[in-house]
């Protein structure tokens, strides 16, 4: 296969190098000798799995030397580094994306033929990095893909979980969890990094030492552990830079040896290897959704004291003054899970590094930065102040000063309101508040999307921001390009590429001039055509993986993000029941035939999002196999929805369902991965589907619903009467009998009562109230899809319209307007 060089834009001709640095036979050399050295096998004889093993060390060769040439030019320049602090990342599979972003993705390809495999199934057998839980772990690993890619000096902070993300697996319906034991086979691409590695505290007591007119806290029958950080390589784009995600593991501090057996501390040394072991086991599966487990708090403190430790030691190898701190960090805190960040930099400037409390809360406070990802009160963490201060002496010695100043700085401005207080105090009700803690230690707050941001500001963190109002910000998450149309969608990146050359790959506003061909025949014909393909593909994937046959010539309806009550699922499930119940009722019903397709994980507890997914995959069971609606309906849960398995199915979305209870959804990062792919919205005016519809208009999406307004005035009204929709709507009475009259449950007719009681007695998502508004947009979907043309124009207009999501615009402007980073280019000539 021939190599084609067509592309002539400055990107183009940067690949082009690059690619004519690419030593393809070397590289086969390479992969053939890893097999021998790492399995002893001849490569005839390797698995997939070690093939794949073999191609990713081959690769990291290539990594390695830019990684170190990227560093050296950081510490040359000694360069301002944001240090983005998250407790999750959701990588999905390296392999792919690093060849793409290196630019080696065709060269490897063809060398990979050449041995005798395909690429794409050697990149299946990587077990994804699923670090994360859903949107706020994925948003965290595309700001990495931007930051590398525009050229930022940046670190990802995080865990690396033994166990990520359950598996999840579908028997009778019913979800089951399946631990992830994505190590197994080791991480090819990780450097372990001993030499970086610190001690974290817990427990014990603080001694207060006085030296000189001077107090020292000093920590004093503590447990700790040994953070040893793993080094994973991040590629920006063509440009040689690679950043780095550190996952902190623990080990316990005191080797398990004779020793203590000879001391009589066989026990103490036991603990600490168990309590190593426990800190990174599990990624708590909660999304939105806060468990308030001891544990939870460790692995918190754990990886924030970590990564402070670390970046305080980095910064003071280049510059003697402590106080430049803030010239020279930013600790970015993603959500309120890093929010300990705050006391642990104020504990290091002071009991470490000498300083005086406005000294040190000075440099905090310019140091420290936070985003909020939800509005969902039950997401918002908050510590009892028992479990806290005892597992967090010193820290919590700190938070009570902090907040002791916090509360004056409040009666100071706003005398005598003692309500005031009580909204915005850290402490409170004998309980940590995070979220508080946050806004009070940093320079910057910043929501996700408009809509978002603007119920910070006037409900949310009202007093907050009235109190600061330029700490706020607005920051509209964003997707990378790289991942979610490169690689994921081929087809459809060639044809782009064709049309308007590449540079849409490093700036996607240029997709834009594709706007010009939305009308042309033959570009409208050739773009369907690519979704065919990929519909193609998809249909495949889920006779596969769920043994179901679907036709790609119908419309490919998707839901797919976590399970979540204001998500609504539910809304989607019943609305394809009533239409069931239209095709086998209404002799004159017809219509368009449609796949109604879900990808969802439940979190392990929560009992009402699992009954939702077997009401979908009972609903499945009837719909699917009723010959008499002509498989007009066909209803998809795909099983264990995740990063690698998401590429195959945005590219092949006709519609993407983004249906939240206005208000409650942040932002969402799908609705933008869909649009890119060329799927109009069917939702509600919440989150960043406000600013999908502005940007391509709202006659190219299908909005329904309450607004975000009209949400919040029924909430502060104290919610709405269901039984006045029951009692009038018969489409929407019938569905809901059908909840509790065994239409779906035959052999339990109660199964789904605990969705029926939730639904009449307060229906507190409103799912109800918005169904008739829901399925008339259904309606209009299914008539618009017949009117070829007319879809094909929305469609287009919906990838040509999609440049503003990209999360390279997202990271220009947090870089310039919060981290103030400067770029730097390196170059491997040196
Ligand atoms: C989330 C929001 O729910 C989601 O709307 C947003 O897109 C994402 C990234 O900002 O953050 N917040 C939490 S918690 N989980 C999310 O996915």
């Amino acid at each position: 296969m021939e190599i084609k060089y067509i592309y002539l834009s400055k990107e183009g001709m940067n690949q082009m190098k690059m690619l004519a640095d690419f030593d393809k036979e070397g590289f086969k050399k390479e992969v053939i000798t890893n097999v021998k050295t790492l399995f002893r096998k001849p490569i005839e004889e390797a698995t997939p799995q070690q093939v794949f093993q073999a191609v990713s060390y081959a690769v990291k060769d290539d990594i390695i030397d830019r990684w170190i040439a990227t560093h050296k030019e950081y510490e040359k320049k000694n360069v301002k580094t944001v240090y983005y602090l998250s407790m999750e990342f959701l990588m999905g599979r390296a392999l792919g994306n690093n060849l793409i972003n290196l630019t080696y993705y065709d060269a490897v390809k063809e060398a990979l033929d050449e041995l005798g495999f395909d690429l794409n199934f050697i990149e299946d057998q990587e077990p994804d990095a699923a670090l994360g839980n859903g949107g706020l772990g994925r948003l965290a690993a595309c700001f990495l893909d931007s930051l590398a890619t525009l050229g930022y000096p940046a670190y990802g902070c995080g865990i690396r979980y033994k166990y990520g993300m359950f598996k999840q697996g579908i028997k009778d319906g019913y979800q089951v969890e399946m631990p992830d034991d994505w190590l197994k086979d080791g991480n090819p691409f990780e450097v372990k990094r001993s030499e970086y590695a610190v001690e974290v505290k817990f427990g014990g007591y603080v001694r207060v030492e006085n030296k000189n007119g001077r107090n020292y806290f000093i920590q004093e029958g503590y447990q700790s552990v040994r953070a040893v950080p793993y080094d994973l390589p991040v590629i920006g784009y063509g440009n040689n830079v690679v950043n780095t995600l550190r996952i902190w593991d623990a080990e316990a501090i005191q080797e398990f040896c004779l020793d203590s057996f000879d001391k009589g501390e066989y026990e103490k040394a036991v603990e600490q290897q168990n309590l190593a072991k426990t800190i990174v086991e599990v990624l708590y599966p909660n999304d939105n959704h806060y468990a308030g487990k001891e544990l939870r708090l460790r692995q918190q403190y754990f990886f924030i004291s970590a990564s402070v430790q670390r970046a305080i030691l980095k910064f003071k190898e280049l510059n003697k003054d402590i106080h430049k701190l803030p010239e020279k960090v930013t600790f970015q805190m993603n959500d309120t899970h890093p929010t300990v960040a705050v006391a642990e930099l104020m504990r290091i400037l002071m009991d470490e590094e000498g300083l005086e409390w406005d000294d040190a809360w000075d440099i905090t406070t310019r140091t420290c930065a936070y985003t909020n990802h939800t509005i969902m009160a039950e997401a918002l963490e908050k510590w009892p102040i028992e479990l806290f201060s005892r597992l967090l002496p010193r820290i919590y010695q700190i938070v009570e000063e902090i907040n002791r100043r916090f509360v004056l700085k409040i009666q100071e401005m706003y005398p005598g309101n003692q309500d005031k207080v009580k909204n915005m105090a850290v402490l409170y009700d004998g309980q940590v508040k995070m979220a508080h803690l946050a806004i009070a230690g940093s320079y910057s707050v910043n929501g996700v999307a408009a809509l978002h941001t603007k119920i910070l500001e006037e409900r949310e963190l009202k007093d907050f921001y009235e109190m600061r109002p330029e700490q706020f910000n607005n920051k509209t998450n964003g997707i990378t390009q790289r991942r979610f149309l490169l690689h994921a969608n081929p087809l459809l990146a060639n044809w782009i590429t064709d049309k308007i050359g590449d540079e849409w790959i490093t700036n996607l506003s240029h997709l834009k001039k594709l706007k010009v061909y939305v009308n042309d025949e033959k570009c409208q014909h050739e773009f369907m055509n690519i979704k065919y393909q990929n519909k193609i593909r998809l249909a495949k994937y889920i006779k596969e993986h769920n043994n179901v046959d679907v036709d790609p010539r119908s419309i490919f309806d998707v839901q797919v993000k976590r399970l979540h009550e204001y998500k609504r699922q539910l809304l989607n499930i019943l609305h394809v029941m009533h239409l069931y119940n239209r095709l086998k009722t209404e002799p004159e019903f017809d219509m368009y035939p449609r796949t109604f397709i879900f990808g969802a994980k439940a979190s392990a507890g929560y009992k009402r999002a699992k009954l939702i997914i077997k009401l979908i995959n009972s609903v499945a069971d009837v719909v699917n196999n009723d010959a008499s609606i002509e498989g007009k309906i066909k209803v998809v849960f795909i099983e264990n929805y995740r990063v690698s398995n998401a590429e195959i199915i945005f590219a092949a979305a006709d519609v993407s369902e983004q249906i939240s209870t206005a208000s409650r959804e942040a932002s969402g990062t799908g609705n933008m991965k869909f649009m890119l792919n060329g799927a109009p919205t069917l939702g509600t005016m919440d989150g960043a589907n406000v600013e999908i519809v502005e940007e391509v208009g709202i006659e190219n999406a299908f909005i329904f619903g309450l607004s975000a307004e009209e949400v919040m005035k029924y909430e502060r009204e104290g919610g709405y009467n269901p039984m006045d929709i029951y009692n009038n709507n018969q489409a929407v009475r019938r569905v809901l009998t059908q909840l509790i009259d065994g239409t779906y449950a035959k052999d339990d007719p109660d199964r789904f009562r605990d969705l029926y009681d939730s639904l009449t007695k307060e229906d507190v998502y409103f799912i109800l109230k918005d169904f008739d508004s829901y399925a008339e947009a259904q309606q209009k979907v299914n008539e618009a899809y017949q009117d070829e043309k007319g879809w094909a124009k929305m469609a287009m207009l919906n990838t040509a319209c999609a440049g503003k999501f990209s999360s390279d615009r997202t990271i220009e402007e947090y870089a310039k307007e919060i981290w103030k980073l400067k770029k730097v280019k390196v170059s491997l000539d040196k």
